[in-house]
């Protein structure tokens, strides 16, 4: 007798999920499904399980190919499953290539076809839908973009679309998706939007992705243009769509407890923020040669204004920009200077200078050191007068942290898109607003 072995959440049970147990099944003549648990889910970082585990059990029972089902509770269980239920086969979908090879000592591994299109015949009866997402742009962000989105249940990439439809091509074969040149047979296919092109591209891609009914995803920043943001924000609103700027930190767990902890007053009224991100990139980069929408403020001016705009608002009496710039004119360094009433702030990025990635928030009574790279708030202190009192904080932050926004997006799509605290339309507009205020000063 041949025993197959395979794992997985199964939530919001799917055509995707019934095709892999099925082709499980006839692997061998004895089937064991593990399912996980949800704190098993929540530490390898999958987020958003929205149906219950007995749920999650009957749906794979009612399939019929499950001789035996399992709880998966922990990360290493594989293994040891293997051995005690002596298993001649491990599979799972080709979303996971590479990842099982390990347990090739115990057993054969098969890397299953993972299922395309996720139809809507099985999901019409569940309560909640799948939402199927579509990539408009193939560059860097969206390769980490895919693996991300595989860690957040409710949401499946269903194709890439690129104007350049060989790049689309090269894209969707690398992560088993479709690849559309035809933009209306690609709105037809998906239901919301995650937009990676180039930035000055957002603005027509946005419009028109709402034009289609679709809720949009877009990397920041958002748009270029204070007067494009708000008609944007205007049209979702309009049409009833979600439109969210995906700056992932201001989603990330350890970002959140800071500013609950800097807003509560142990440190006193916040007088003075300063943030720093810095990257190199290549010479050659398109982000130092792209004249027009190049430069490190434009690329990572987004991030280092978040916290400004959080802690101190966006009613600030000045802001100035001060630039170190290449012999193209692009800036290889930036540092921006915001006066409030009664408060200041300072925001420095670059591409081609490498500082310290730390945030500090100075307030009445102690300041918050958070620790480089403060982007992902994984660690951070508040200092008081007396130099021996230290609280010191730390949070998770998984992966490359796009999970995070990708789970917002799809909470505020479930929630009527009510809930924007995190990054409000507000301040993606101001943030807008400044990056068109840059570009001025650029040019002048
Ligand atoms: N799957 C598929 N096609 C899809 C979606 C999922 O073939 N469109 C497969 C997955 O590759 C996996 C199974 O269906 O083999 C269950 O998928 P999930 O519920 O998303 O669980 P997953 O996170 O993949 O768990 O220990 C857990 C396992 O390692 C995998």
């Amino acid at each position: 007798m041949i025993k197959v072995i395979t794992y997985g959440t199964f939530d919001l049970f799917h055509e995707g999920h019934y095709r892999l147990l099925k082709r499980a099944k006839a692997l061998g003549d004895y089937l064991i499904v593990g399912v996980t648990t949800e704190s098993y889910d929540k530490t390898r970082g999958k987020l958003g399980v929205v149906d219950s585990i007995i749920t999650r059990i009957e749906n794979v029972k009612k399939t019929g190919f499950a001789d035996e089902v399992i709880i998966e509770e922990a990360a290493g269980q594989k293994f040891n499953d293997i051995k005690k239920y002596h298993i001649d086969i491990f599979t799972v979908g080709s979303d996971w290539t590479g990842c099982f090879d390990y347990l090739k000592d115990c057993c054969k591994v098969v890397y299953l076809e993972r299922t395309r299109n996720i139809s809507s015949t099985m999901l019409r009866e569940q309560r909640q839908q799948i939402m199927r997402i579509g990539i408009i742009g193939n560059g860097r962000i969206a390769n980490r973009f895919v693996p991300e989105v595989k860690l957040v249940s409710g949401v499946s990439v269903q194709g890439a679309y690129n104007p350049r439809v060989h790049s689309a091509e090269r894209f969707a074969e690398k992560w088993e998706i479709n690849a559309y040149e035809d933009i209306e047979r690609f709105y037809d296919a998906i239901d919301v939007v995650y937009i990676a092109s180039p930035h000055s591209s957002h603005y027509d891609y946005i419009k028109g992705a709402l034009e289609h009914g679709k809720h949009v995803l877009c990397e920041k920043p958002l748009v270029l243009q204070k007067r494009q943001a708000e008609e944007a924000f205007a049209n979702a609103k309009k049409l009833g769509l979600v439109l969210f700027e995906g700056i992932k930190t201001a989603y990330c767990p350890g970002f959140q407890k800071l500013l609950g902890i800097a807003c509560s007053g142990v440190i006193g009224t916040i007088r003075n923020v300063e943030a720093c991100f810095t990257k190199l990139e290549r010479e050659d980069s398109r982000e130092l040669t792209d004249t027009l929408y190049g430069g490190s403020f434009i690329e990572l001016g987004s991030y280092v204004m978040l916290p400004i705009l959080k802690l101190m608002g966006a009613g600030y009496e000045s802001i100035s920009f001060d630039s170190i710039n290449g012999e193209n004119g692009l800036d290889l360094f930036t540092r921006v200077t915001l006066r409030y009433q009664n408060g200041l702030a300072t925001a420095t990025c670059g591409l081609g200078v490498k500082s310290e990635g730390r945030l500090l928030i100075a307030g009445t009574k102690g300041y918050i050191l958070v620790e480089a790279p403060w982007w992902k708030t994984t660690y951070f202190e508040v200092h008081y007068e007396d130099v021996n009192r230290v609280d010191k904080y730390s949070e998770v932050f998984l992966g490359d942290g796009l999970r995070y926004e990708i789970s917002e997006f799809l909470f505020r799509i479930n929630h009527g898109g009510k809930e924007d605290f995190k990054l409000t339309r507000g301040e993606s507009i101001t943030l807008a607003g400044i990056m068109e205020q840059f570009l001025e000063t650029r040019q002048e």
